[in-house]
């Protein structure tokens, strides 16, 4: 919950933020020597402007050879997605992602899309193995609308980060869940060569 002058940033680039109030994104300017990310929860002044970042509850951080980045933050879930007939990163990515998401204090969720592409059962048998190791993992088809109901009622009244390689179908998967995400939704280019995306959905 956040407090009444307290707003979520959903997108940011340099010194410019959108922010979620009353309902829609709305740009503000942010001070000098206020960091922000997707996630992060902030005052606004009388001015419009952006001041103040609020303490972090956790965050998504990226080894770089600069040392740590932090990616996003204040989220409840961490979901790494990967897709059938996709290069996706495979199971390391998906081990990372769950240690990323123990390490934030966040719920770990994977979930198989493109499940309408999974005529040899790829996928499913990926998705098995994870489930049968103890993880919660689920299957979807985000153009075909598989699966997103089971997805809506996990991710009800929660904030989910989806991590996941270009192309599983991040943006596909938002849009199905939420049509009106243009309104709730943070996108950031995440890898230094924009492997991998970060997305922020506010349900
Ligand atoms: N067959 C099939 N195609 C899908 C599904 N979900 C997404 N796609 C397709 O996969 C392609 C990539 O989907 P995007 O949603 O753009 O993927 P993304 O993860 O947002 O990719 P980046 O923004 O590059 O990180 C698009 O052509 C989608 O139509 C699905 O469930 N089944
Ligand atoms: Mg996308």
């Amino acid at each position: 919950m956040l407090a009444s002058d307290e707003r979520r940033v959903v997108q940011v680039a340099r010194r410019h933020v959108w922010v979620y109030e009353g309902g829609r994104t709305v740009h503000r300017r942010v001070r000098g020597g206020v960091d922000l990310v997707v996630g992060d929860r902030v005052m606004v002044d009388p001015d419009g402007a952006v001041s103040r970042r609020l303490p972090r509850d956790n965050v998504l951080e990226r080894a770089t050879p600069k040392g740590r980045r932090v990616l996003a933050a204040n989220f409840d879930d961490l979901v790494v997605i990967v897709a059938a007939r996709t290069r996706d990163g495979g199971e390391g990515l998906v081990a990372r992602v769950v240690a990323a998401a123990y390490r934030a204090g966040a719920e770990p969720l994977i979930l198989g899309n493109k499940a309408d592409l999974d005529a040899d059962g790829r996928l499913a048998a990926r998705i098995e193995r994870w489930r049968r190791l103890g993880f919660e993992a689920l299957t979807a088809s985000a153009t075909r609308g598989e699966g997103l109901d089971a997805l809506r009622v996990r991710l009800r009244g929660r904030v989910a980060c989806l991590v996941g390689a270009s192309g599983v179908g991040k943006s596909t998967l938002i849009n199905a869940l939420l049509p009106e995400a243009g309104r709730r939704v943070g996108h950031l280019g995440a890898g230094g060569r924009g492997r991998h995306t970060t997305t922020l959905a506010t349900g």
